[in-house]
């Protein structure tokens, strides 16, 4: 009889406001199904495989509906690492969601903790870019000393969801400043200005 080799498990706190689309996409992700949401009361939370190299994830999906925001520090000091979702269509959520992000960014115990952004809804016309998102929430400002990445997505077709994953399971495994290199590389191939990506390294140092 084969042993079940288990391999350690990195616990990964999924955070936005609600209806952003974290409950979509996680079971999008984890069954490639797309399931009629209810406001989630509460947490969700799922295993995502990972390659053999790789710790598995456990993403933690906590309900972002304002009463249930004050909850989100509770699982703050387990966490390797943090996907915040936006709704990339709803603009007039932008402030409300940059607000909150900032806020978590606060927290001195996920100081260094790497994050993601998801800019989620892209299959929507008029949906922001990743540029614009980028500027909108301050990201460059807000995430100095820490390794960070937004990536595009659709929770509904499934685009760019695994990327943001595997991205994440990257950051955790990769040293610090080996991932400031990998960013500047990815920023100037997707068209960034020199002054931006030189910004992003002057915030990060
Ligand atoms: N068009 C579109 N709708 C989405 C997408 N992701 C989620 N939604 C819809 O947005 C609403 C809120 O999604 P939900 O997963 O409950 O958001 P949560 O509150 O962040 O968990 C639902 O009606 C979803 O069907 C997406 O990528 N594209
Ligand atoms: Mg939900």
């Amino acid at each position: 009889m084969g042993t079940h080799e288990s391999k350690p498990q990195e616990q990964v706190l999924m955070l936005g406001l609600d209806g952003a689309g974290k409950t979509t996409l996680l079971y999008k992700l984890k069954y490639n199904e797309s399931v009629v949401t209810v406001p989630t009361v509460g947490f969700n939370v799922e295993p995502l495989e990972t390659d053999r190299s790789s710790p598995g994830l456990t993403v933690w999906d906590v309900g972002g509906q304002r009463k249930m925001r004050p909850h989100w520090r509770h699982y703050y000091s387990d966490t390797a690492g943090l996907v915040f979702v936006v709704d990339s269509w709803d603009q007039r959520r932008l402030d409300e969601a940059r607000k909150e992000l900032h806020r978590v960014l606060r927290y001195e115990s996920l100081r260094g903790v790497p994050l993601v952004v998801l800019a989620n809804k892209q299959d929507l016309q008029g949906s922001l870019s990743t540029e614009a998102l980028c500027l909108k929430l301050e990201l460059t400002r807000v995430c100095g000393g820490r390794a960070w990445f937004i990536q595009p997505c659709s929770a509904t077709t499934g685009m760019g969801l695994e990327e943001g994953f595997r991205r994440i399971v990257y950051l955790l495994k990769t040293p610090f400043k080996q991932t400031q290199e990998d960013i500047k590389v990815k920023m100037k191939s997707k068209g960034f200005s020199i002054s931006t990506v030189k910004q992003v390294f002057i915030c990060n140092r």
